[in-house]
């Protein structure tokens, strides 16, 4: 074997994770669907019991289940190339990643499953696409897209919360496309971690399905080419002056990010409250949760209030495995540079987040999350 197999699809929101970093760093791979016979005989049972997308097969055939994991595993061989090294920008590099995999996946499944008429056909075939030949693919492919809408519903779009996750979506396009009117990447002229974070709820959801990639030629022509951007090796920086291939000079953090990110604490700050005492909560009603049990995606569900609007969502451990990756990093830095993190996250509405932490932390074993 000789090249990476990536198992995922156009559609998948996390694919779009560790494609975009399998492009920008030119590492040679091929994309498939999870439906062939080796598929099933040779990756499935190394994926620790959980059948997800993304999934990889590396050169040497070692089988990397999960985005996270296998952009941890490529950036521990390439001396960590996307990660920046101060302290400010590394701190918004690795809460971008945390938004990215969950602080959208509201809108993200919205602009999908409740748009029928734009949506309907182009969802359909590409779930049908997932079944394997000589099955039923009309009638699996609708088994499998009701149990999607049924997840976006539990990720609390309901027909009460829709005003407002389009409200605020509505208001997040114009906040990142100032930004990348300005910057090609989150943090200047070169990729992060938390840009392939993002990339995930822009790509397979919002950047392509038609209802939201509508809304975003539209309204955010900017935000669109960094979605693009972010789907090409090249640093693709044609409408920038500046061609340096390097994060911003000084550990600056630009105005145009903190305004984003004040504007995304408004539901993601409540939300990881709420998740963090729903999941402690959980976590204190186990008596015999031996250590590395599976973290499984859902612990339960957790209600929180946004603008007067209160929504009930799944409280899900894997942002808290994210998350921690932020505060420990934090923990590492020198009292100034605490200091100016502090003063930044307070622009940012985002203190709080510092402070959420479970009562047991998140390993990996055998490509599973488990409760150490
Ligand atoms: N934490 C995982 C989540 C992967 C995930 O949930 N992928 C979706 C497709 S976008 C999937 O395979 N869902 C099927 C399932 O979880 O059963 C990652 O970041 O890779």
């Amino acid at each position: 074997m000789s090249e990476i197999t990536l198992y995922g699809s156009p559609l998948s929101l996390y694919t779009g994770k560790a494609r975009s970093y399998l492009i920008k760093s030119r590492l040679s791979y091929r994309e498939v669907l999870p439906n062939s016979p080796h598929f099933e005989e040779a990756v499935l049972p190394e994926m620790g019991g959980r059948r997800s997308i993304p999934t990889v097969e590396t050169a040497t055939g070692e089988v990397i289940r999960d985005g996270s994991a296998i952009i941890d595993h490529y950036e521990s061989l390439n001396d960590n190339l996307f990660s920046p090294r101060t302290a400010k920008q590394n701190i918004i590099c690795k809460l971008f990643d945390v938004i990215g995999m969950e602080g959208l996946l509201r809108p993200a499944m919205h602009y999908r499953w409740n748009f029928d008429d734009f949506n309907r056909e182009f969802i359909q075939f590409h779930f049908e696409s997932f079944v394997p030949p000589n099955l039923d693919k009309q009638e699996m492919a609708a088994q499998r897209m009701n149990q999607m809408r049924d997840a976006g519903r539990g990720f609390g779009a309901i027909p009460e919360t829709f005003p407002l996750v389009e409200s605020l979506y509505c208001d997040l396009l114009p906040k990142l496309n100032s930004h990348f009117a300005t910057h090609p990447y989150l943090l200047g002229n070169r990729p992060c971690i938390g840009d392939f974070g993002l990339i995930a709820p822009l790509y397979g959801h919002l950047g392509r399905d038609p209802k939201p990639l509508s809304l975003m030629q539209s309204q955010a022509i900017c935000l669109f080419r960094w979605v693009e951007r972010m789907n090409r090796p090249e640093a693709d920086l044609g409408e920038f002056s500046d061609q340096h291939d390097s994060y911003l000079d000084e550990d600056k953090v630009p105005d145009t990010l903190v305004e984003v990110l004040r504007h995304v604490a408004k539901d993601f700050v409540p939300e990881t409250t709420a998740a963090c005492c729903a999941i402690n909560g959980w976590l204190q009603e186990q008596e015999d949760l031996d250590p590395y049990t599976p973290a499984e995606r859902g612990v339960g569900m957790c209600t929180f209030t946004v603008e007067g609007q209160s929504i009930t969502a799944l409280a899900q451990p894997y942002r808290f495995f994210l998350l921690k990756r932020v505060q420990d990093y934090y923990l590492s830095l020198t009292l100034p540079e605490q200091a100016d993190v502090d003063s930044l996250l307070n622009a940012c509405d985002m203190t709080k987040i510092m402070q959420l932490t479970l009562n047991r932390g998140i390993g990996r074993l055998r490509n599973r999350e488990v409760w150490l």
